[in-house]
């Protein structure tokens, strides 16, 4: 086995990697760019090389400079993760060059994978099934037109060197495929350099279905059953989850010993996925093999027991595939979801920006959660914003989907957009409880996934206050936090202190009155007093709101309160605001600042007369402003503080007379 293994990747599948590689007692070395110099896989590394400037192609890309530290640092091996090079059969041969082992499929394999024309050609003599259509070399117009006219429709064009459904074109009917096959060659040559075309029969409630498959050098291979990821928008897998549901074991041998007929065809080696179309009569058909480890691997890993970085670096070093075919035992249910930085009430515009506040669920044996960000982590925009990757397990699908909302409930982040609230709609969704699942599901619910969460702003509000005013109750013992309600001798005696908390909420400001009784708060929302008790303990406060009692997680960053109620986040903005008017004390003349505090201003001048009432001096304490006003007509004889000074509590602020009764 490899005593030290480069990792070509960052983010989760990076942690993940070192995670089982330190498991199995190998050193790791990491990889970053300028922007992930304090990013978790650099921290969780044995040894860590900067690349470059943040751009992946300055950094991530630069297959010359990660097979540089390789050597450089005594890795035997690299392990290239998802995405960035690791369908990149130059890199791959570069490793083999430069004496390196490439924890991935020999070069043949991902050259063969590379064409979809050339991987169904590989396909068809294999016996794997295939969609009916065309696929040959022969691109001529007559050509194309005489097979879409064999094939029928609908039908769909699909570019070669095409990937992502980039280059595909459904014809509904003949006389539309000329101009469909312009343009979809036009498209294919801008985005891939190559418009070579294939047609194939359109099924139009397809289920994505794909299997896993593994085989090492010693002739082995095996499939380890399938994974469901029909739930995508924009081929981007959004939900996947094993076994797929309404999926027969029979079903299952057949795409599995199909799948395992597909790796053998092309000698293949390490970790694979076989991509299905499952068609609603229960055919399947060869899609796509992706020729390294997916992100959606954790859910086979959870109902086979098995790690698959494990096998991964086994079989890169030469051993054999840890179970045979018979040992595959299947237990349970998984599903995942991918948690992203991004606004899906926005087009899922990607968001970028500090993870202020992040509290996973907890992990146990039936949660886990693969993520490569910390608290206070970037979500930089050079990368792909998925935060982490949530995995549940349990004995049934429905046990597994009621883990997943608690799970997702439990997930809070504040300080960027997340998805979520979306994640959480479709895990509820009656379909997907019914695993009515396609391809097209995400456009088919569009209204229902979409529909605008009933809004608890108001309720939102007062827990955002409640919270604010609970935090600032100083504890008995310290002298150094304050709190509105806590010093004596800023009320006049026998009067209830009253607080007017702002919060801004989006482009709407709120201000709450809030009045102070012995053991609960009046608060003025929405036209009506509302009796709250608040208890606060940590980033939970519990409350009951006239006769409804609640339990909330709450964040605060800066000047923002985060208040998650349910699997909505709302974000209030606290804005200073004149808090209450405070009755200056006086002591044998003299008026004291209640509290410790700045000067805002002062209106007080030596010598003058001013009426019981009038503003003397304004302060500033925690965000909030108090005026100190004359408790008796009388005159000012000094004062002792200008605007900008700090004031401790008890401070002699204004000399003033009373007027003779
Ligand atoms: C298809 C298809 C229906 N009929 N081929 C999308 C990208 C690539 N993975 C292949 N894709 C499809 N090929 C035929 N003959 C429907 C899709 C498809 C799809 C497939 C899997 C997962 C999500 C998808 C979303 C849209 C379309």
């Amino acid at each position: 086995m490899f005593r030290k293994i480069l990792i070509a990747n960052r983010g989760e599948i990076a942690c993940r990697v070192i995670d089982t590689a330190h498991k199995l007692g190998i050193r790791c070395v990491a990889v970053f760019s300028e922007a992930d110099a304090n990013a978790r896989h650099v921290r969780m590394a044995d040894e860590a090389y900067l690349l470059g400037p943040a751009p992946s192609k300055d950094s991530y890309l630069r297959a010359d400079k990660i097979i540089a530290i390789a050597k450089q640092s005594g890795a035997e091996a690299i392990h290239p993760g998802y995405g960035f090079l690791s369908e990149n059969e130059d890199f791959a041969k570069a490793c083999e060059a430069a004496g390196v082992v490439f924890i991935g499929p020999p070069v043949g394999a991902i050259t063969a994978m590379g064409s979809k024309s050339a991987a169904k050609e590989i396909m068809a003599k294999a016996g794997v099934p295939l969609v009916p259509g065309y696929h040959g070399d022969d691109q001529s117009d007559a050509l194309l037109s005489k097979e879409s006219a064999r094939i029928g429709y609908p039908q769909l064009l699909k570019a070669a060197y095409g990937g992502g459904g980039k280059g595909m074109r459904v014809v509904w009917k003949a006389e539309e495929f000329t101009d469909a096959l312009a343009s979809a060659r036009r498209e294919a040559k801008a985005g891939f350099g190559n418009d070579k075309m294939l047609i194939e029969r359109y099924l139009t409630k397809p289920r994505h279905v794909e299997i896993q498959v593994f085989a090492d050098n010693h002739g082995n291979a095996v499939y380890l059953a399938e994974r469901d990821c029909s739930i995508q928008r924009r081929h981007q897998k959004v939900i996947e989850e094993a076994p797929a549901p309404n999926f027969s074991s029979e079903q299952r041998k057949a795409m599995g010993e199909a799948a395992v007929k597909a790796a053998k065809a092309i000698d293949y080696r390490g970790a694979g996925t076989v991509e299905f179309l499952f068609d609603e009569d229960g055919s399947f058909y060869f899609m796509e093999m992706n020729t390294r480890l997916q992100v959606e691997h954790p859910v086979t890993e959870m109902i086979t027991g098995q790690d698959l970085v494990k096998w991964q670096l086994l079989v890169a070093a030469g051993e054999k595939l840890p179970l045979a075919q018979h040992d595959i035992q299947l237990d349970g249910h998984a599903i995942e979801v991918r948690v992203y930085a991004e606004d899906p009430d926005n087009d899922f515009l990607p968001q970028t920006g500090k993870l202020t506040y992040l509290r996973q669920p907890e992990a146990n044996r039936h949660v886990r959660v693969d993520t490569g960000v910390v608290e206070n982590d970037e979500v930089s925009p050079f990368y792909d914003p998925m935060i982490a990757k949530l995995i549940v397990w349990d004995e049934s699908r429905d046990r597994a989907i009621a883990r997943m909302l608690r799970a997702l409930d439990d997930y809070r982040i504040a300080g960027v957009t997340t998805n979520l609230g979306f994640l959480t709609s479709l895990t509820e969704h009656p379909a997907f409880k019914a695993a009515e699942l396609d391809t097209n599901f995400i456009n088919k619910h569009q209204q229902s996934l979409f529909a605008p969460a009933n809004k608890e702003d108001n309720q939102a509000l007062v827990l955002a206050t409640l919270f604010l005013l609970e935090k600032q109750k100083a504890p008995q013992t310290s002298c150094n936090n304050f709190s509105p309600w806590q010093f004596s001798h800023g009320w006049r005696v026998n009067e209830t202190p009253t607080v007017d908390i702002c919060l801004q909420h989006g482009d709407s400001s709120s201000t709450l009155k809030v009045q102070q009784q012995q053991q609960h708060y009046v608060v003025d929302v929405a036209g009506q007093q509302l009796c709250c008790l608040a208890e606060l303990n940590g980033d939970e406060l519990s409350a009951v709101l006239g006769d409804h009692r609640t339990k909330v997680r709450i964040s605060q960053y800066q000047d923002t309160i985060s208040v998650f109620i349910k699997h909505q986040r709302y974000d209030f903005i606290y804005q200073t605001e004149v808090a209450t008017d405070v009755e200056g004390s006086e002591h044998a003349g003299s008026l004291t600042a209640p509290m410790n505090g700045t000067i805002v201003a002062v209106m007080a001048k030596a010598g003058s007369t001013v009426k019981a009432g009038d503003t003397l001096v304004i302060m500033e304490a925690m965000k909030m402003e108090y005026s100190i006003k004359a408790p008796k007509d009388g005159v000012v004889n000094e004062v002792f503080y200008s605007a900008g000074d700090l004031v401790k509590d008890g401070a002699e602020l204004v000399d003033f007379s009373p007027e003779e009764a």
